[in-house]
């Protein structure tokens, strides 16, 4: 009863921040959130469906649902962006190949009524693999200057290790203060 009158008090008072973990199958999102949830390393299985996590952050609690990155689940995810505050898009930093498909899907979830609000973060994971594009070429993909009517910040980050998580949620919380 506790617990359950305490999620209603934040949610009622906006004290709870919606988002959501997108991205392309085998990108890092289910590794991110369970970085973010209990920060160890997990063995993921590709997720069908979402997991769902509430992170809390210097007092700010937000509510993270991953969501499933397979061709077949993509036409799903509007489902999930109602009152959606940010969008957590994990790109696998190795996958040249399909840079270009995460472009359409950003900018297919961008032009969506429901996100109109949302801050963009953009995780350029796997950051540990030689090789692998830096946030300039992840930038320059994504075209991500011309995205001017949402918030967005990209971030370097490795999933496996940690190493940059810190720094996207920070941005999120320091977005929220703005308001
Ligand atoms: N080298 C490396 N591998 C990673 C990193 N993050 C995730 N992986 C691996 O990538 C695979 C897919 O991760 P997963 O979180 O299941 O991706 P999802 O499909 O987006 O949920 C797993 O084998 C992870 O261990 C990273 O930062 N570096
Ligand atoms: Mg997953």
């Amino acid at each position: 009863m506790g617990i359950i009158f305490t999620k209603l008090w934040r949610l009622f008072n906006h004290q709870e921040h919606k988002v959501i973990i997108v991205g392309l199958d085998n990108a890092g999102k289910t590794t991110i959130l369970y970085q973010f949830s209990m920060n160890e390393v997990v063995h993921t299985s590709p997720t069908i469906g979402s997991n769902v996590e509430e992170i809390v952050v210097n007092n700010t609690h937000f509510l993270m649902w991953d969501i499933g990155g397979q061709e077949s689940l993509r036409s799903s995810w509007n489902t999930y962006y109602t009152n959606t505050e940010f969008v957590i898009i994990v790109v696998d930093s190795t996958d040249r190949e399909r840079i270009s498909v995460t472009k359409e899907e950003l900018y297919r979830m961008l032009a969506h009524e429901d996100l109109k609000k949302a801050g963009l973060l953009i995780f350029a994971n796997k950051q540990d693999v030689k090789g692998c594009m830096s946030v300039a070429e992840i930038s320059q993909s994504l075209q991500l200057t011309s995205v001017k009517d949402h918030q967005w910040h990209i971030q370097a980050c490795c999933a496996l290790t940690g190493e940059g998580l810190c720094q996207g949620l920070e941005w999120m919380t320091s977005r929220l203060r703005v308001r």
